[in-house]
């Protein structure tokens, strides 16, 4: 490993300026984890997310080094102009995660409502692809930076009711790869981590708020914590600079892969 290498996680000389984190979809799950990881280790936060009054907590956690800034993904110009409501000190940006993503559209597709597809297509995909072509260029312009995308293993293994938001993982998946193409040379990295089922809010959101569906889904399982998550994209980004994880993948250890299945009933041949 190259011992000239700066690295993003390592606590930062106290003569140079502390690496600045912006985090989408940071007021909870893997977003809220990932944010409170990178300012143990000195990074200033800049935590963006719909709901600005959820960041104010996070806000009160880390003090003076941490911005919250409201950023609802799926407003494509406000998601494009994102730094210009940063505040000088926090406008270079050394890492940014791409956390915000919903699966609406519960059940079967077609039984899903238009909307929540629609919502699920402009958060994951448009939202995720607008603020990272926004942040990029000044990354490109000073030979370094590192994008995270948080994708999933629905982008990679179908299922029943995975319809767009694993068809939407899928696209971060092969977005960030394409990033990767473009961007050798310049000095900016690009991951993709793709986790299994972690326990976050993210089966409420998909379940409607049903809790009984959720505690059916989550159970007492021993599912991955956003907390996992996070420390696997803190030791990825702390790698040296000449080191790039494309794609990680992880799992609970409990989980694993089903099988083909076939379908109970099918309808008279009329052909
Ligand atoms: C969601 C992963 O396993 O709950 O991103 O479908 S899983």
């Amino acid at each position: 490993m190259n011992g000239d290498s700066r690295s993003i996680a390592t606590v930062p000389d106290p003569s140079k300026k502390a690496p600045t984190v912006l985090v989408t979809g940071a007021s909870s799950g893997i977003g809220l984890a990932t944010a409170r990881r990178f300012a143990a280790a000195g990074s200033r936060i800049i935590a963006a997310a719909r709901r600005l009054e959820r960041l104010q907590s996070l806000v009160d956690e880390l003090g003076a080094n941490c911005h919250a800034v409201e950023l609802d993904v799926t407003d494509v110009s406000s998601a494009t102009s994102i730094t210009d409501k940063l505040p000088e000190a926090f406008r270079t940006i050394d890492l940014l995660v791409n956390s915000a993503g919903v699966a609406l559209g519960d059940g079967p597709i077609q039984s899903a409502q238009w909307g929540d597809l629609q919502r699920t297509i402009q958060t994951n995909i448009m939202g995720l692809t607008a603020v990272t072509h926004a942040i990029l260029p000044q990354m490109i312009a000073r030979g370094a930076g590192d994008i995270v995308n948080i994708g999933s293993i629905a982008g990679s293994y179908p299922y029943p009711t995975g319809h767009v938001y694993g068809a939407s993982k899928a696209f971060v998946h092969q977005f960030s790869l394409n990033l990767r193409a473009d961007l050798a040379g310049s000095g900016v990295r690009v991951l993709c981590i793709e986790p299994g089922t972690t326990r976050t809010e993210f089966a409420a959101v998909r379940m409607g708020q049903d809790p009984e569906r959720v505690q059916d889904f989550y159970g007492e399982r021993r599912l991955l914590t956003p907390e996992d998550v996070a420390e696997v994209l803190f030791f990825a980004v702390g790698l040296p600079r000449h080191v790039n994880l494309n794609v990680i993948e992880m799992m609970p250890t409990d989980q694993a892969f089903s099988f083909f299945r076939f379908a109970d009933q099918t309808p008279p041949d009329r052909s």
